[in-house]
């Protein structure tokens, strides 16, 4: 397909609202793993993580690459919060190129993988960088492997995020935080109708409900250390009183009104690893101004006022071991700080 056969990015966002939302399968699903059995062993140094600090999806990729301590082996490439026709692109490096894969646009990385692929470009997405091809943008799948695959690259203390005897557990958790919360807030976001609405809303509010229950006497939703259960949970939470409240429309309370989930939400983001990937400013930026389906003026509401993330949330009174018998990540590495504009501490607008 020629690339002026593409679907516009600015045309697809322009549908947002108007026809049902489906949300597509990742298309390249193989599998960087230790053996390498689809080809792609585990290498450091071999591979770019690239992401963007707006999507949900790939900051589950942002907060266990820092858990894990793969920041050296795993290197990362972050997109622009507002995409072109083109799609996700480099315009925050110099000279609006991915200074490692010499890049413009992720595109090029989809289209070395697979010519004239016609499906949407999509973060997250793990590139192998000296052929500069795709390797996978399966978001479901990227965070497990990080976990259990690169095991080999972990730094010294790094927590077990998918730990054997509580798989079954995790998953039936995950599962229905990803039907109800994850993607629930996009299915409330994009409904084309009341109907479709009324019922996404309520499977999301109905599941808040239940992890409210389910968090008030536990710190974490499974075992008590942090588990992969916990990062997928909070990548939707951290954006709900920002995005998903009123974008989205999921409105019957703010996350700030949960008491419980709330304190879940701040201890969770005042844990090294999780807070300190969350760039605020690019989740509003892109939520606001891309999706124009569904906020055709673009404009950017100016609150919520964020201080509140960083007051104290007592939850360590239940308890638990944030990363078992491990240790909490380094520092952030140098060149990879979330700037003022994206954190708590930036003043009131
Ligand atoms: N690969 C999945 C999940 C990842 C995902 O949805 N990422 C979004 C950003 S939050 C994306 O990159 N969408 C394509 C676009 O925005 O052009 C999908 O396409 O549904």
């Amino acid at each position: 397909m020629p690339q002026s056969d593409r679907p516009r990015n600015a045309d697809a966002y322009a549908q947002l609202g108007r026809k049902p939302f489906k949300r597509s399968k990742s298309h390249f699903a193989d599998r960087i793993t230790a053996d390498g059995r689809d080809g792609w062993p585990v290498e450091p140094g071999r591979y770019r993580l690239v992401a963007s600090r707006a999507c949900p999806w790939a900051s589950r990729a942002l907060i266990s690459r820092r858990l894990l301590g793969l920041e050296e082996a795993l290197s990362l490439a972050v997109a622009d919060p507002i995409q072109d026709d083109a799609g996700w692109r480099f315009t925050l490096d110099p000279g609006g190129r991915d200074p490692v894969l010499g890049i413009r646009h992720l595109r090029e990385a989809y289209d070395a993988r697979e010519k004239d692929y016609p499906g949407g470009v999509s973060v997250p997405a793990i590139v192998d960088v000296p052929s500069g091809r795709l390797v996978t943008n399966d978001y479901q799948r990227i965070t497990l492997d990080l976990a259990t695959e690169w095991t080999a690259l972990h730094r010294p203390g790094a927590p077990d995020l998918y730990p054997e005897p509580l798989r079954a557990e995790i998953d039936e958790v995950m599962a229905g935080v990803y039907r109800d919360v994850n993607n629930g807030v996009y299915r409330a976001g994009f409904a084309t109708g009341q109907a479709e609405y009324d019922e996404a809303c309520r499977d999301v509010f109905r599941r808040l409900d239940l992890l409210s229950d389910r968090l008030a006497g536990r710190r974490y939703l499974v075992g008590d250390t942090l588990t992969e259960a916990d990062i997928r949970l909070f990548t939707t939470l951290v954006r709900f009183d920002a995005v998903y409240h009123s974008h989205f429309k999921c409105n019957r309370f703010k996350l700030a009104e949960d008491p419980v989930l709330w304190s879940y939400a701040k201890d969770l983001y005042q844990t090294p690893g999780f807070g300190d990937t969350v760039d605020f400013h690019h989740i509003k930026q892109h939520y606001y101004r891309m999706h124009t389906g569904i906020n055709p003026t673009k404009i950017v509401p100016l609150g919520p006022d964020l201080a509140g993330w960083l007051t104290p949330h007592h939850r360590e009174e239940l308890g638990g071991r944030p990363y078992g018998d491990g240790t909490p990540p380094g520092p952030v590495p140098e060149g990879e700080e979330v700037p003022a504009s994206g954190r708590p501490e930036s003043p009131p607008v």
